[in-house]
């Protein structure tokens, strides 16, 4: 199995009754603060379905928007790495995530400048992808490669749709070589060389899904793409996501993933 979608360990943080004032591209209400306590813990559980020992921190209640984890920091095999989030209110989420990071890892480094949001990351075998966008500039990339370059780890820099919050928004790893996309990611080329899944029009929201060892979570609601996926080999556990939805998050964003070295 790909190393990119191999992992022993997961953080989550349980959501914040604040997650009510979660920022949000579109207003079209505020999640149930208890509904989406629900479908966490259905997502915890598909972790450890999956196989993962599940690493869950407290809430915290002056970060609305701390359940998703994925945005603070980058857990690669040789270390970890906390993120600068772009989102002011988002920016004291990378340092509240370190000490955890510390207790799991013995190099720990920390993006100084500029702003890298790890929603905009995509670890695939051979690269790292990280597009830029409204969260994350190019400073705060360079920063990133400066950590993970020596490391080993090649980074190439794309451009993020300017309608669309993360990279990841719009696309998701299903094993090594293969990814998951919208159509208007797709056509950017900026997944040539790889196997290309594409969204079923209409269903754009399922495209940020996450591979954890043999299954891939996915938002409940897009039967059209389940089917494809289905089709194409992949077992899903599929996951009530609407109330994360409605501030924008999706399956990826939930927590970070990882295998200790
Ligand atoms: C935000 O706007 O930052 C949150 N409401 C949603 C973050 C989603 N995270 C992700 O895609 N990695």
């Amino acid at each position: 199995m790909s190393a990119a979608t191999r992992f022993t360990h997961a953080i989550v943080r349980a959501p914040a009754r604040s997650v009510t004032d979660g920022l949000r591209a579109v207003d079209a209400g505020s999640p149930d603060a208890d509904r989406l306590a629900a479908d966490h813990a259905s997502y915890v559980a598909a972790l450890r379905e999956a196989g993962a020992t599940v690493v869950v921190l407290p809430a915290l209640e002056d970060f609305p928007d701390s359940v998703f984890v994925e945005d603070a920091a980058l857990c690669l095999p040789q270390g970890a790495v906390a993120m600068r989030p772009g989102a002011p209110s988002r920016l004291g989420e990378a340092a509240a995530m370190v000490p955890t990071l510390r207790d799991l890892y013995t190099r720990v480094e920390a993006v100084g400048e500029g702003h890298v949001e790890g929603g905009d990351i995509l670890v695939t075998d051979r690269e790292i992808l990280v597009g830029l966008s409204a969260r994350t500039d190019a400073a705060g990339v360079a920063a990133l490669r400066a950590i993970v370059e020596p490391w080993g780890h090649s980074v190439r820099v794309l451009e993020t749709p300017p309608e669309v919050l993360h990279f990841k928004t719009d696309c998701g790893l299903l094993d090594g070589e293969t990814i998951l996309a919208t159509a208007r990611l797709a056509a950017t080329g900026c997944f040539d060389g790889y196997r290309l899944i594409e969204v079923v029009p209409g269903e754009e929201p399922c495209a940020n899904c996450v591979r954890v060892n043999d299954v891939v979570l996915f938002p409940a609601g897009f039967p059209r793409t389940a089917d494809r996926l289905r089709e194409a080999g992949y077992a899903l556990a599929e996951l009530p996501n609407a109330q994360a939805a409605l501030i924008d998050g999706g399956m990826s964003c939930l927590s970070l993933r990882f295998t200790p070295s």
